[in-house]
């Protein structure tokens, strides 16, 4: 045994929430970094947020941004963790002072999936009868959807993902909306009937990546972190996350957005709509992917000239009113 040690062994605690979702991200994570870094330990320290105490709300009434990632953000302020593992769609566009957004990892299918109950197996969201009861607390997938499929009826459905398929298979709901990421993510995708096109749906800003939130300050840990980032995610992540701060969404809003990276160039698509579905804007730009945050912005310009702002205002408004 070696008794020269130049400096002691570095523990690195990784904070998560409880939910099973978070856990096999979290794991993820911890493997990868354990895998680059083998004589550094990783520990999992695990915290319950607001967003999963409160549970009979709707998502879009509770308001608050951070619903699942203010603990998260104190016990890092308070160095009682060292980062966080979110899933990126989750996190605010703006965090507190003093934590960074320090890698985004490589983002899984972003689409969002039709999962139906078993008695529509075969169909498609475009041969479910008028009436078809959908599951969703989301408001970007209930305004998409309305616009498209005006005879349809929408329920908010809340809870983890075993209790919504609990639900859908007890007929409370004749199909949901999810993300297939998720689904994935926990061995369901056996139970993804149909992946929405992006003219149907466009997802959420993030979906699918993860993203690692830690101490600005802590620039070792931060340097370690860029091992498990992935370039081309996260340029894509930048542009949706500037659009989306840009327009001072919440993570609960209406918006949507798709992006691109074909050689050196970034294209993002994104919509905002009202949430019955009848008002709707949505335009595409294209430009330099080292330019991402710029190209999110650009966006945002284009559609708050097209009307996105006064559809957002009518949408705070009904939520403070309690529609
Ligand atoms: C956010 C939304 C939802 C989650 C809103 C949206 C869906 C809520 C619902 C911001 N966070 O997407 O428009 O439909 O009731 C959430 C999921 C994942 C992360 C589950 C899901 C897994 C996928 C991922 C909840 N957060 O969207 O089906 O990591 O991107």
């Amino acid at each position: 045994m070696t008794s020269v040690v130049s400096s002691p062994p570095r523990t690195i605690r990784i904070g998560s929430r409880k939910s099973q979702l978070a856990l096999v991200q979290t794991y993820w994570v911890q493997e990868q970094l354990q895998k680059s870094f083998p004589d550094i330990t990783f520990e999992v320290h695990t915290m319950s947020t607001q967003g999963d105490k409160i549970l009979d709300v709707a998502l879009a009434k509770i308001g608050d941004k951070g619903l699942f990632t203010k603990e998260l953000e104190l016990g890092m302020i308070n160095q009682e963790i060292d980062f966080a593992v979110h899933s990126l769609k989750d996190l605010p566009t703006n965090l507190p002072e003093g934590l960074t957004l320090a890698a985004i990892t490589e983002r899984e299918n972003p689409a969002d999936a039709l999962v139906l109950h078993e008695k529509y197996k075969g169909q498609q969201i475009d041969t479910l009868p008028e009436g078809t009861v959908i599951g969703t607390s989301s408001l970007r997938r209930l305004a998409q959807l309305r616009h498209h499929f005006p005879h349809f009826e929408f329920k908010d459905v809340r809870g983890n993902l075993n209790t919504r398929m609990a639900k859908l298979d007890a007929g409370e709901y004749d199909a949901l909306i999810l993300a297939v990421a998720g689904l994935e993510r926990l061995g369901m995708s056996d139970r993804v009937h149909q992946i929405l096109p992006k003219e149907i749906s466009l997802h959420a800003v993030g979906q699918g990546a993860l993203g690692i939130e830690c101490r600005a300050d802590d620039t070792e840990l931060i340097s370690l972190l860029k091992a498990i980032e992935h370039p081309p995610t996260r340029d894509r992540c930048l542009a949706e996350r500037a659009f989306l701060r840009d327009l001072e969404g919440g993570c609960q809003v209406p918006i949507g957005v798709n992006t691109v990276i074909e050689e050196e160039n970034l294209t993002l698509t994104g919509i905002v709509a009202s949430v019955d579905g009848q008002k709707l804007v949505k335009d595409t730009v294209t430009g330099p992917a080292s330019s991402a945050e710029q190209l999110g912005t650009k966006l945002a310009n284009t559609l708050r000239d097209q009307g996105a702002q006064v559809i957002l205002a009518e949408i705070f408004t009904e939520i403070q009113r309690g529609a």
